[in-house]
C-alpha cells in the first residue's frame, strides 16, 4: 500500500458528507494552542506522533487554525500555476515537508455518553489523524471538511489528538490554485457530541414563484423531525411538509429575506435559515425569481496579510461589508469553497454566491496537458468526492445559486461526471466550469479575459460556431458570463465601463466576476521597523510567480485601491444622468426599487459647495428611469457642477444611513462671457533675437530666469526649480506588461534633450530642443513658448514627433523638480483619488487638498500611481503657505511625489521608496490608459496614447500666502460656453 500522500484515493475513515450547522448538541472546539514538529520529510518525521504518552514538550506551539509557514516553520511559495513539484502525478518529492500537530484536551464531564464525531474544516493538503493512539483516517481535499467517528476513542477527562499533515500530497496535483502554497491545520477543528435519533444532515428546498408570490418549502431529513418557523405559522410540523406559503418574500442579494426557525426530534434541535429564491435559466437567461440578474462580481480567495487563508470571523464579515459598500453583489469562491461561515454572511447581508469546488489543475498546462487528471479515471473518485463535499456542505445556503466545477482542469470525462453527479442530487442550480470551452455539460457560458469585441459578438449570439452543430446550439442558447475579466493587478484595470456598457446592452451578458478581490500580500517588517508586503520571490522559492499574486481591487490590508472605487462607480446599481435642466435615474437592481434611497444634489462653483438639497424622487422600479427636473440655481461668473449623490435613507445591515451608492455630476455653465485677452496663442510671432546654446548669462522673462546651456527654466521669484522639460516615460504599471518591454527597448525611460536654440523678442522666450534616445534615430521636437502671464509665465509646449514611432507612449507632458517644501497640495479639477484615460468615471471634479505623501496610492509593487485628472488650477505650497500655482489652458493632469519616475521604476517594494530633497512634479496633456494587460486585453484603441504633433498650455507663477486656491477666474477656460471641459484623453460622455 503506498503512504497517503501518495494515493489517486482522497481519504479513508471519513463519515459521510452532510452540510453544517449549528445544533444544541455539545460541541467542543479544539482550536487554540497547540504542539508542532515540522520535519523537512515524511522520513524524517519518522513514526505517527500518535502514541499518548509521546513526550511532544520541547516542540514549538502553534496556533490552530493557522499555516506553519506564517508561524516561522518553512516558507510560504507563490506560484501561479506551475507545480513547485516535478509533474510526476500521483507522486510528490521526498522532501515532503510534514507537519506533526499534538493536542491534549479535556472533555467536560457534562459530556454525553452518546456518539462522538471530530471535524476538521480544512487541513492542507493531506493528513491523517488519530485519538489517544487509535487511527481515525485519513483524507486530502484542503478547502473541504472532513469528519471521523470517535465514538469508539473518546474518553471521559484528558484526550490527546495527534494530526500529521503532509505539506504535498496527490492532492496537490488538484490543488494548484493560483495563490501562496500554504499547509496545515488551517480551519477550524471541532469535537461534536451526536446525540442517538439526532439530526445528521438536512436539505432546504425553498422555491419562489414569482407569478403566484407564493413560496414551497420542504426540509428533508434522514429520520423525521419536526420543524418551527414561526414567522410562516409552522410550529412543530414535519419537515417534509411540503409546505405552501402564501405572499412569502423571496430572497435576493438585494433583499435577503431569511426566514429563520428551528428542527428537531427528541434529541437535538438545530438552526435553520430558509430563503425562498428560484434559480432558473429561461429563453437563454439566468434568472432569480423570476428576473434577470447582472453579477457585479468579484472572485474572492481568502486571505489575510498575516494569517493567510486562516480567516476569523472578522475578517470574513469585514469582505461581506466592504463588498456590499462597494457595489458589488456577487462573489465566486474562487476556486474552492470558501470558510462555511462566509456563505452564512453571504446569506444574512445578501451576495449572490457562485460556489466553486477545491479544485484545479492548472500545471498540467505547462506540460500540454499531457496527464491531467480531469480525464483520468483513476482520479475520478477524487473528482467525485471534493464535489459532493462541497455540495453536501453548502447545499441549504440560499446564496448559492451557481455551483462551478473547477477553475483551470483542463477537460475530461472526470469533469462530465461531476456535471452528472451534481444534476442528480441538487437540480434546482445550474452548473458551471469555465473550461468546458464547448459548453457541453454546464449550464452557463463562461469566459475569461475576453475583450469587449468578443464580449460584444456574445451578446449578439454571434459568437464564432462550435464545429458540432449540436454543441453550437446547445452553447448559443445559454445565458453568458465573464468569470473573470479585469485584471486588478497593480495600477488598474481599465476598460471597466466599456465592458458594463455590454452588460446593460445585451440582456444574455449577465455581468462578471472581476479578477480579483485582495491582493494576497504577505505583512513583513523590515529591520528598521517599516512594514511592507511580500509577494512572490521574497522567501527564495526556486520557482515563483512574482507579484502576480498580488491582483486585487483592495490592499492586502482590506484598504480599497482605486481600482476598488472605479469599480463602485461603473457598477453602481442607480444611474444618475446630470443635465441641464433634468435629473435622469435610471434603476439597475435587478428586483428592489429606489425607495431606501435619498437622491441629494450639491451645487459647486469653482469647487467649493454654494447650495444644496434633496431631490424628489419617486420609487421608482428595477429597470425603470424617471426624469426628475433640476435644481435651477443662477449661473454665477464661474464654473457651476451639479452633483446628485443617492445614499442609503437610513440604516441597511451592511452600512449606515447617508452612505453614498451612487452618485452623476456634470458640468452645468462655464462663465457666459467668452474668455477675453488671454495671451494664449504666442505661437504666430516670431522671435527678434537670438541666443545660441552656449551663452553666458541666462535669459530672463520677468521674475523667471532660464539656463544659458539648457534653456531650461531654474527660477522664478524666490523659488529654485529644475524643468519643466518633455516627458514620455511612466514607471510601468502591472497592465503594461508586454509593451513596457518596447518602451525600454527604444530608451523611453532614458531620453536625452539637446538645445537647438533659445529666440526672444516680443517679449517671449522660444526654446527648441530635440529629444530622443539613444541608439535610435526617432525623437520629438519640443518646442517652449514662454509668454509672461501676470507675475508667471504661460508656457506653450508644441510636439512635433519625427521618425517612426511603432507603439503608444507612456504619457506625453511635462517634469519638473521643485523644492521638498512645497508638499501640501491644492487642485481644482477631478479626484480625490488617481484617474487615468480608460478608468476616471469614479474621480469627480471638485476642489481638493492633500499632502505630496497622501497622493500616494501604495501599490504593493510601485509603479505609476496619483495621476490627478482635467485639473485647472492646483497650487504646491510649503509651511509658510507661499510655493507656486500651475494652471490649465484648460486642463492638465497633475502628478506630484517626493521621489522620481525612475526612483519608482526602480523599487520593488514600497520600502524602497525613501523621499528625496524635491517634489517631482508631471504637469501632462496624457497618460497612456491601464487596460488589463498584466493578463487579458490591453488598452482599447481610444485611450491609446499615439506620439502625434500636439499642443500644450500651462501656466505657471509664484503663489504667496494668503493668495488662497482662488475662484476660477473666467478668462482660464477655453472651453466655449456650456460644454464640459474635456481633454483629448477623457470621454466625459463615457462612450
Ligand atoms: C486565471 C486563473 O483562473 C486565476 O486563478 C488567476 O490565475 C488569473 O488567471 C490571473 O491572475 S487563468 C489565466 C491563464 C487566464
Amino acid at each position: 500500500m503506498s503512504p497517503i500522500h501518495h494515493q489517486y484515493a482522497p481519504g479513508f475513515g471519513r463519515r459521510p458528507a452532510r452540510s453544517v450547522f449549528s445544533s444544541d448538541a455539545p460541541r467542543l472546539s479544539l482550536n487554540g494552542q497547540w504542539r508542532f514538529r515540522l520535519s523537512p520529510s515524511v522520513a524524517a518525521a519518522g513514526a505517527p506522533p500518535a502514541a499518548v504518552d509521546l513526550d511532544d514538550s520541547d516542540w514549538d506551539l502553534l496556533t490552530v487554525p493557522g499555516h506553519w509557514q506564517l508561524q516561522g516553520h518553512g516558507k510560504p511559495i507563490y506560484t501561479c500555476c506551475t507545480f513547485p513539484f516535478p509533474v510526476d502525478p500521483p507522486y510528490v518529492p521526498d522532501e515532503n515537508p510534514t507537519g506533526d500537530h499534538r493536542l491534549v484536551f479535556e472533555v467536560p464531564a457534562s459530556w454525553p455518553e452518546s456518539a462522538a464525531v471530530l471535524r476538521f474544516d480544512g487541513v492542507d493538503s493531506c493528513f491523517a489523524a488519530w485519538l489517544n493512539g487509535e487511527p481515525l483516517g485519513w483524507s486530502t481535499g484542503s478547502r473541504l471538511p472532513a469528519e471521523f467517528d470517535v465514538t469508539a476513542h473518546l474518553r471521559p477527562g484528558r484526550n490527546v489528538l495527534a494530526v500529521r499533515v503532509h505539506q504535498w500530497s496527490a492532492g496537490s496535483y488538484l490543488e494548484d490554485q493560483d495563490m501562496w502554497w500554504l499547509s496545515g491545520i488551517f480551519r477550524d477543528v471541532s469535537l461534536l457530541a451526536r446525540p442517538a435519533g439526532g439530526i445528521e444532515d438536512f436539505s432546504v428546498t425553498a422555491d419562489y414563484d414569482h407569478r403566484t408570490g407564493r413560496g414551497l418549502l420542504r426540509v428533508d431529513t434522514p429520520v423525521p423531525a419536526l420543524l418551527s418557523i414561526p414567522e410562516l405559522n409552522l410550529v412543530d410540523v414535519p419537515g417534509a411538509g411540503p409546505y405552501e406559503v402564501d405572499a412569502v418574500q423571496p430572497w435576493s442579494a438585494e433583499r435577503p429575506r431569511l426566514y429563520r426557525g428551528t428542527l428537531r426530534t427528541d434529541t437535538e434541535r438545530v438552526e435553520v435559515a430558509v430563503g425562498f429564491r428560484t434559480v432558473a435559466v429561461v429563453d437563454g437567461i439566468l434568472t432569480v425569481n423570476g428576473r434577470r440578474i447582472v453579477f457585479r462580481g468579484v472572485n474572492r480567495h481568502e486571505w489575510h496579510p498575516e494569517r493567510g487563508r486562516a480567516l476569523i470571523e472578522d475578517d470574513m464579515r469585514a469582505d461581506v461589508l466592504l463588498l456590499k459598500q462597494h457595489n458589488v453583489n456577487a462573489v465566486r469562491t474562487s476556486h474552492y469553497p470558501p470558510h462555511p461561515r462566509f456563505l452564512a454572511l453571504c446569506d444574512e447581508l445578501g451576495l449572490w454566491v457562485v460556489d466553486e469546488c477545491d479544485l484545479e489543475t492548472h500545471g498540467f498546462c505547462e506540460v500540454g496537458w499531457r496527464g491531467n487528471p480531469s480525464d483520468d479515471p483513476r482520479w475520478r473518485e477524487a473528482y467525485l468526492d471534493r464535489m459532493a463535499r462541497m455540495v453536501e456542505r453548502d447545499k441549504n445556503h440560499p446564496s448559492v445559486i451557481i455551483w462551478s466545477l473547477a477553475n483551470e482542469s483542463g477537460s475530461g470525462d472526470n469533469l462530465r461526471a461531476m456535471a452528472e453527479w451534481t444534476r442528480r442530487r441538487d437540480p434546482s442550480r445550474p452548473i458551471h466550469y469555465e473550461h468546458d470551452l464547448d459548453s457541453r455539460y454546464v449550464d452557463v457560458y463562461s469566459r475569461m479575459y475576453l475583450p469587449v469585441d468578443e464580449v460584444d459578438a456574445i451578446g449578439r449570439r454571434a459568437e464564432p460556431p462550435l464545429s458540432d452543430p449540436d454543441a453550437d446550439a446547445h452553447r448559443r442558447g445559454l445565458p453568458f458570463i465573464l468569470v473573470e475579466y479585469a485584471h486588478a493587478m497593480g495600477n488598474g484595470p481599465g476598460n471597466l465601463a466599456e465592458y458594463q456598457a455590454l452588460f446593460d446592452a445585451y440582456p444574455r451578458c449577465q455581468g462578471g466576476f472581476v479578477w480579483e478581490y485582495l491582493d494576497h500580500g504577505i505583512r513583513r517588517t523590515h529591520e528598521d521597523g517599516r512594514g511592507y508586503f511580500a509577494y512572490g520571490g521574497d522567501f527564495g522559492e526556486e520557482l515563483h510567480d512574482g507579484n502576480f499574486v498580488v491582483d486585487g481591487l483592495f490592499f492586502p490590508d482590506r484598504a480599497p485601491s482605486p481600482g476598488a472605487i472605479q469599480y463602485k462607480k461603473v457598477i453602481e446599481p442607480v444611474r444618475v444622468d446630470v443635465d441641464a435642466g433634468q435629473v435622469r435615474i435610471t434603476n439597475r437592481y435587478d428586483m428592489v426599487d429606489l425607495s431606501h434611497l435619498e437622491f441629494q444634489w450639491r451645487w459647486d462653483e469653482a469647487g467649493t459647495p454654494v447650495a444644496t438639497g434633496v431631490l424628489p424622487v419617486p420609487a421608482v422600479l428595477s429597470g425603470q428611469t424617471v426624469l426628475v427636473a433640476a435644481p435651477a440655481l443662477p449661473h454665477g461668473a464661474v464654473e457651476a457642477y451639479l452633483t446628485v449623490s443617492a445614499v442609503l435613507a437610513g440604516d441597511e445591515p451592511w452600512a449606515p444611513a447617508g452612505h453614498e451608492v451612487a452618485w452623476g455630476q456634470a458640468q452645468m455653465c462655464p462663465p457666459p462671457v467668452p474668455p477675453a485677452g488671454v495671451p494664449d496663442t504666442p505661437a504666430g510671432s516670431e522671435p527678434t533675437t537670438s541666443f545660441g546654446p552656449t551663452t553666458g548669462s541666462g535669459p530672463r522673462l520677468g521674475a523667471a530666469e532660464f539656463d544659458a546651456v539648457t534653456g531650461r527654466l531654474r527660477r522664478l521669484g524666490d523659488l529654485v526649480l529644475t524643468g519643466p522639460q518633455l516627458d514620455l516615460w511612466r514607471a510601468p504599471v502591472d497592465n503594461d506588461r508586454f509593451l513596457h518591454e518596447q518602451w525600454r527597448a527604444y530608451g523611453l525611460h532614458r531620453l536625452r534633450h539637446r538645445l537647438i536654440g533659445v529666440d526672444a523678442g516680443d517679449g517671449q522666450l522660444v526654446v527648441r530642443t530635440r529629444v530622443a534616445p539613444a541608439g535610435r534615430d526617432l525623437g520629438i521636437l519640443a518646442t517652449y513658448r514662454w509668454a509672461p502671464d501676470d507675475d508667471g509665465l504661460l508656457l506653450r509646449l508644441e510636439v512635433r514627433p519625427e521618425g517612426e514611432w511603432p507603439f503608444p507612449v507612456p504619457r506625453l507632458g511635462l517634469r519638473l523638480a521643485v523644492p521638498a517644501a512645497l508638499r501640501d497640495v491644492e487642485w481644482y479639477g477631478r479626484g480625490p483619488g488617481e484617474a487615468y484615460a480608460d478608468s476616471w468615471q469614479a474621480a469627480r471634479v471638485g476642489r481638493y487638498a492633500m499632502t505630496v505623501e497622501q497622493m500616494q496610492t501604495p501599490y504593493v509593487r510601485p509603479q505609476e500611481n496619483g495621476c490627478r485628472a482635467d485639473v485647472r488650477w492646483a497650487t504646491l505650497t510649503g509651511p509658510d503657505g507661499a510655493g507656486l500655482r500651475f494652471e490649465g489652458r484648460p486642463v492638465f493632469q497633475l502628478t506630484a511625489r517626493p521621489w522620481s519616475s525612475e526612483d519608482l521604476d526602480a523599487a520593488r517594494h514600497t520600502i524602497d521608496l525613501v523621499p528625496r530633497d524635491a517634489v517631482h512634479v508631471n504637469l501632462d496633456l496624457a497618460q497612456h490608459g491601464l487596460g488589463s494587460g498584466s493578463c487579458g486585453p490591453g488598452v482599447l484603441a481610444q485611450y491609446e496614447l499615439r506620439p502625434d504633433p500636439v499642443t500644450f498650455l500651462v501656466s505657471v507663477r509664484p503663489h504667496r500666502a494668503g493668495d488662497g486656491g482662488g475662484a476660477c477666474r473666467s478668462d482660464q477656460h477655453a472651453a466655449p460656453p456650456c460644454t464640459p471641459a474635456t481633454t483629448v484623453a477623457y470621454n466625459e460622455s463615457g462612450d
